[in-house]
């Protein structure tokens, strides 16, 4: 069967949160057309939309669709990207009338029944990795054989009932699923991350799953396992060798989730002579050697997930890490100069404003002493999380709330968050968080405006505001400054 795998464009979102986001080849669709490709039996083409849209003006997706010829449609997707996949699945049905339409991704993954009741034309939600499932289900349909065989999948039998098979075994070996030997998309303007330069680099991903199991995230629980150190040296030399790129994103959920499986590999990158930078997400309790370790071996820029600076509310949402922790990664990053982002999140749940003002005080004290940038997100809901079903139960988000609505929430915005997801809101108010936001700027700003503190600014400052009133503004910067400490 010839199975057209699609990535949705992403969404018109203007918000401050959404602007920067880079383009990234879709691995999930890479591996999924090696799998396919592996099985010798079918075929399949990638078209990622986001880059269509991206790279042509006049790009239409209507015409683009119709123009497809395929047996199956296969449509991947974030909760960010639902409405554009739903967009794209309703193109599919109605100028492929009689074609099998099915979605996959972490979105689709967690809402199944949901997808399957609210969008008609979806045929059949492939839950989780898909790899295994995919060929088994290409398979099925081939022959007409029945789907209730095949494991990973919700679908719509022929009498219309909804049904769910049980999981798909997790796919263990993930050193078999090469995927630099598929044809990539032409002139991905791929960028490394972090960096404020634009550098070519290439996503790789070194393990799946991640031990954790963070209230808010879309992928905790999933069993953590890893490729090979020589595998993965073997991808990025083909990079090398192939395309010249020396830059690249480690998408792992948490490149260090098994420190001593980070440091062979780091090792093998080192001993391997590969001159490469590297940028990849990891925990604040990472051994620090292991840092020192990933420095060497061309680790650039980190991305840590510390989510909040209260004692409190981090042992709440089973983070399972230190403030202590934080400080001393952050205090090592420092001395090795890599360069280094906490991401926080605000309105957690039981999260207080004395417990938000606490992260706002130890964002303050990380930036100023470690040199650390920093982002403070709104807490999302997402499907699948701890935080939806609490969301459900306290009124954040409607009892009968349906992935498929046409969701669209403008005043995100003026939080700096996207506008397609719902935003929890369990003690703190939506007012309280503008407020939260307002006086992160306010101590940046702070921050900024005594680093540049001279005689002239000084003289300039007096002419332009007078004295009482300059008197007047450094006092009520010196009780903020005092405030964020
Ligand atoms: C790269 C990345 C980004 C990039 C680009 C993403 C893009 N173009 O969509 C950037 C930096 C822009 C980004 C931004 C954001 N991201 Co992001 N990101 C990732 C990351 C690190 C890698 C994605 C990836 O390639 N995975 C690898 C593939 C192999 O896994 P997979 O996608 O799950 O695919 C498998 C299965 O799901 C299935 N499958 C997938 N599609 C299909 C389709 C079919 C037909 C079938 C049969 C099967 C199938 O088979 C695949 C192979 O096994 C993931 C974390 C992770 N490691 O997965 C987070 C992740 C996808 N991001 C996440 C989030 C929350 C965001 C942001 C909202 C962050 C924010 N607060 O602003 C934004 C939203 C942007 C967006 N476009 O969705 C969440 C998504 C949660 C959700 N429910 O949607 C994730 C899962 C992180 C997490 N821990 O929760 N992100
Ligand atoms: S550590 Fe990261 S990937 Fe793992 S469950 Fe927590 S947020 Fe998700």
């Amino acid at each position: 069967m010839r199975i057209a795998l699609i990535q949705p464009a992403k969404p018109d979102d203007k918000s401050a949160a959404a602007k920067d986001w880079s383009l990234c080849r879709p691995l999930s669709l890479l591996y999924l057309s090696c799998a396919i490709s592996k099985s010798q039996l079918h075929e399949s083409e990638i078209f990622d939309l986001e880059l269509l849209f991206a790279s042509q003006n006049d790009f239409n997706v209507e015409k683009f669709i119709t123009s497809l010829d395929f047996d199956v449609f296969g449509i991947t997707s974030t909760t960010f990207t639902r409405h554009e996949a739903a967009a794209v699945v309703k193109l599919i049905r109605k100028h492929h009338p009689g074609k099998k339409v099915i979605v996959g991704g972490v979105h689709f993954t967690h809402c199944d029944l949901d997808t399957l009741a609210n969008i008609p034309e979806v045929d059949i939600v492939v839950r989780g990795e898909g790899e295994k499932t995919i060929v088994e289900l290409l398979n099925a349909l081939e022959t007409s054989a029945p789907l209730e065989n095949v494991n990973g999948i919700s679908f719509r039998a022929v009498c219309g009932e909804i049904r769910r098979n049980p999981d798909a075994d997790i796919f263990e070996d993930l050193d078999s699923l090469d995927i630099y030997n598929v044809k990539s998309p032409k002139d991905y303007p791929e960028f490394l991350m972090g960096s404020n330069d634009p550098i070519p680099a290439m996503s790789v991903m070194t393990s799946r799953g991640c031990p954790y199991k963070c209230v808010f995230c879309a992928k905790a629980g999933v069993k953590y396992r890893h490729r090979s150190y020589q595998n993965v040296i073997q991808e990025l030399k083909y990079y090398i060798e192939e395309y010249g790129i020396t830059s690249f994103n480690f998408l792992d959920l948490t490149f260090t989730a098994n420190p001593q499986r980070s440091k062979e590999l780091c090792q093998a990158i080192i001993d391997a002579g590969l001159e490469i930078q590297w940028w990849c997400e990891t925990r604040a309790n990472v051994p620090l050697e292991l840092v020192t370790l990933m420095y060497k071996a061309g680790c650039r820029y980190i991305v840590v997930g510390v989510e909040t600076g209260s004692v409190s509310v981090l042992e709440r949402i089973q983070k399972g890490v230190t403030l202590h922790q934080v400080e001393a990664l952050f205090s090592h990053t420092k001395k090795l100069g890599l360069d280094t982002t906490g991401y926080f999140v605000c309105s957690h749940i039981g999260e207080t404003y004395e417990d938000a003002i606490k992260t706002l005080k130890f964002i303050n004290k990380v930036e100023r002493m470690y040199g650390v940038s920093s982002a403070l997100q709104v807490c999302m809901i997402l499907p699948g999380t701890e935080i939806e079903n609490v969301a459900k139960a306290t009124g954040s988000l409607p009892e009968l709330f349906s992935w498929a609505d046409d969701y669209e929430n403008p005043h995100n915005a003026v939080l700096g968050q996207v506008t397609t997801i719902p935003l929890f809101f369990d003690r703190l108010t939506r007012e309280q968080v503008a407020d939260l936001l307002a006086k992160l700027r306010t101590m940046r700003q702070l921050r900024s405006r005594y680093k540049k503190l001279s005689f002239d600014y000084l003289k300039i400052a007096l002419r332009v505001y007078g004295p009482t009133k300059l008197l007047q503004m450094v006092l009520d910067d010196l009780r903020a400054a005092i405030f964020f400490r």
